[in-house]
């Protein structure tokens, strides 16, 4: 096809390529720089090819590989399984790398692109760079309706691709090849700003990405995109100083924030000088060593004891890069000083100004830096350190006793948690997202480095664990990667392993099966529901019920097929000696273990938000309801 490119300035250096060729060369020439460190900002491109995009921007792919322009970088290209899988690897890769590198995913038009926006909606909420390239409908519109089309009466303009629009922190489509020039370079503003970052969706029409154009060669120079560290303003940081100085018991709360700031050396220096213990979220865990004097680990729902005593009481709340989700602040019940008040540091002021804080917009280290240093002399009373040390003390009893109940006839996950934390280094990596596992690891975790734990709990997304450690493992190669799942989380995105093992990549896959769901199967119950749905069971043909025998899959065995070596063990003690052949071997390898769907699991000593049916038939539910009412007593705007 040939295109018009009567606009386009005369004069300059330009060079012909079809906007996919364009995108390719301008990606790979793209870097980040914090902190006078400076790194390619993409490490490669995810795709899955179709019609929409394998003669576009697969053709630029194919080109950059095998005859690449003068001069031209590479843009490495991986074939995954699933498009939503491959967002979720891209994820933790930007996640594993402190948001300062990404990938980008190419899907083609139509399921291919819609099946990315889970793992669009995830990067948004976990605020995390990825760069979705979703392929689009013509925009000449000639031979309308194209395959897989979406078509609105309302507006010939719609596509599915507008599904990305709430989902995305950026979002584009390029209806003509110059309109590449200004997308991309906002794109990239956004996917590097610590504040906005998320997914950023450049959509392109399936004509488009092989139209040809004259482009300023002035495009595809390196561009170098510096990660800011804002620093709080003075006045925002005194008002902050003077709350922190007049409370008798403070508790920080370190969200992700602080990981991907780099602050935990900051944090540290922070607690040492004043004492105030640290709590932490799931995105938090390890920001601090759990070692340390001041750390009281998990806060929240699904927190600790010790944290969970000291939010309670606590008159000041500091909270350093969290967006205070419902399981950090137990669906408002946690924080029960009527005096409370909230100072927030964060990089996002939406974030920052939560539960009426006293906000200071700002990078973690830097406002952790600057908030030690005006603190003075600030620190708090030895009775209060005391009780910090007291109740830290008594829930690593609780800890070890989960670690080690020798559960029968059937381990207790805890238990399997234990072997895992004591058999991992600090340098490697495990990874969790969904089921009744990371409510237990936020609990019982023992961080010692900021990137050991990788909890994904902003989208809590079931499927996000397996790609997930390959996305880890291509950003830290020589750490262990340990990927925990459920037997419904494997059930529902297991494909990735495919790719994991075609690109020679080693990971460990610690599968729990307990034929079900522990997570929703407990929930259910506690709010009167009778685990209804949540077992996986063969429909009994005289019930009509879903409440026959286990369901004879053979999960081991998939994983198997999918070209994992797989061990499947019974009893703790096989787990390890499976683990460490495992941490041993170089090939991927899933390790098989039945564990007790009834836990136990550590003690709860926070509540959650979920609504019980007002009125009802069932007796069980009707109990539920009165109890919620109770726990509904204790919720409390923070005004
Ligand atoms: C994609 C997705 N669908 C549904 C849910 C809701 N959900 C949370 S946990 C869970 C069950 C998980 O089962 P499994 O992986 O076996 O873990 P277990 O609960 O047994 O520990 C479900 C359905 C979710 N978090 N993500
Ligand atoms: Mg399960």
């Amino acid at each position: 096809m040939s295109k018009d490119t009567t606009n386009a300035p005369v004069g300059q250096d330009r060079v012909r390529l079809t906007v996919g060729q364009a995108l390719v060369r301008f990606l790979a020439n793209q870097y980040s720089e914090r902190d006078g460190q400076e790194q390619k900002l993409f490490a490669g491109v995810f795709g899955i090819f179709g019609h929409g995009n394998v003669a576009g921007l697969g053709q630029a792919l194919l080109q950059n590989e095998v005859e690449p322009a003068q001069g031209e970088d590479r843009l490495k290209y991986y074939l995954a399984r699933n498009e939503q899988g491959m967002v979720h690897a891209a994820v933790s890769y930007a996640r594993t790398k402190n948001r300062l590198q990404a990938f980008a995913c190419t899907a083609s038009i139509g399921p291919g692109s819609t099946n990315m926006i889970t793992g669009a909606a995830l990067a948004t909420i976990d605020r995390v760079p990825v760069l979705i390239l979703p392929s689009d409908i013509f925009a000449t519109r000639l031979p309308d309706p194209v395959l897989q089309q979406l078509e609105d009466p309302r507006s010939l303009d719609i596509s599915v691709n507008d599904a990305f629009k709430p989902v995305s922190r950026f979002w584009d489509r390029i209806n003509r090849p110059e309109q590449l020039i200004p997308s991309a370079l906002g794109a990239m503003r956004v996917l590097t700003d610590p504040a906005e970052t998320g997914a950023v969706t450049i959509c392109l029409p399936q004509d488009v990405q092989a139209e040809a154009y004259d482009w300023p060669l002035e495009f595809f120079r390196k561009r170098v995109w510096h990660v800011a560290r804002p620093v709080p303003e003075p006045a925002a940081l005194a008002r902050a100083v003077a709350v922190i100085a007049s409370a008798k018991k403070p508790l920080l709360i370190a969200g992700g924030g602080v990981i991907y700031s780099e602050a935990s050396a900051a944090l540290t220096a922070f607690a040492d000088a004043t004492g105030i213990p640290v709590a932490d979220t799931q995105a938090g865990k390890g920001a601090i060593s759990f070692e340390h004097p001041a750390s009281v680990g998990g806060v929240g729902s699904t927190g600790n004891d010790a944290a969970n005593a000291l939010a309670a009481e606590a008159d000041v709340v500091i909270g350093v890069g969290t967006r205070y989700s419902d399981f950090t602040t137990a669906s408002h019940t946690a924080f029960r000083n009527p005096g409370v008040r909230f100072v927030n540091l964060n990089v996002l002021a939406f974030d920052a100004a939560k539960n009426s804080a006293e906000m200071v917009v700002t990078d973690a280290r830097a406002g952790l830096e600057a908030l030690t240093a005006a603190l003075g002399d600030y620190r708090v009373q030895d009775t209060y350190s005391h009780r910090v040390a007291g109740l830290v003390a008594a829930w690593a009893k609780v800890t070890d006793e989960c670690f080690h109940r020798n559960n029968r006839p059937l381990p207790a996950q805890t238990e399997v948690f234990g072997a895992l934390n004591e058999l991992m280094g600090d340098d490697d990596i495990v990874i969790n997202a969904a089921g009744s596992m990371p409510g237990d690891l936020q609990a019982l975790w023992r961080a010692r480095t900021p990137k050991q734990y990788h909890l994904e709990y902003g989208y809590s997304c079931m499927g996000y664990e397996i790609p997930a450690a390959m996305g880890a493992k291509l950003a830290a190669p020589d750490s262990e990667v340990v990927a925990i799942v459920g037997d419904g989380t494997y059930q529902m995105l297991p494909q990735e392993i495919a790719t994991i093992v075609s690109e020679n990549l080693k990971v460990i896959i610690v599968l729990l099966q307990n034929h079900g769901f522990a997570s929703i199967g407990g929930l259910s119950e506690s709010r009167g529901s009778q685990r209804f749905g949540t077992n996986y069971r063969m429909r009994d043909n005289d019930s009509d019920r879903l409440d026959g025998a286990h369901v004879p899959l053979d999960l081991a065995g998939s994983a198997r097929s999918f070209g994992a070596d797989v061990f499947e063990v019974h009893t703790i003690g096989e787990f390890r000696d499976a683990y460490k052949l495992a941490a041993a071997s170089t090939r991927t390898t899933l390790i098989y273990i039945e564990t007790d769907l009834y836990g136990p699991n550590p003690p709860a000593s926070a509540w959650w938000d979920v609504p019980v049916s007002q009125t009802a038939r069932l007796e069980s539910t009707q109990q539920a309801h009165i109890e919620y009412l109770q726990n509904k007593k204790d919720q409390r705007h923070h005004l």
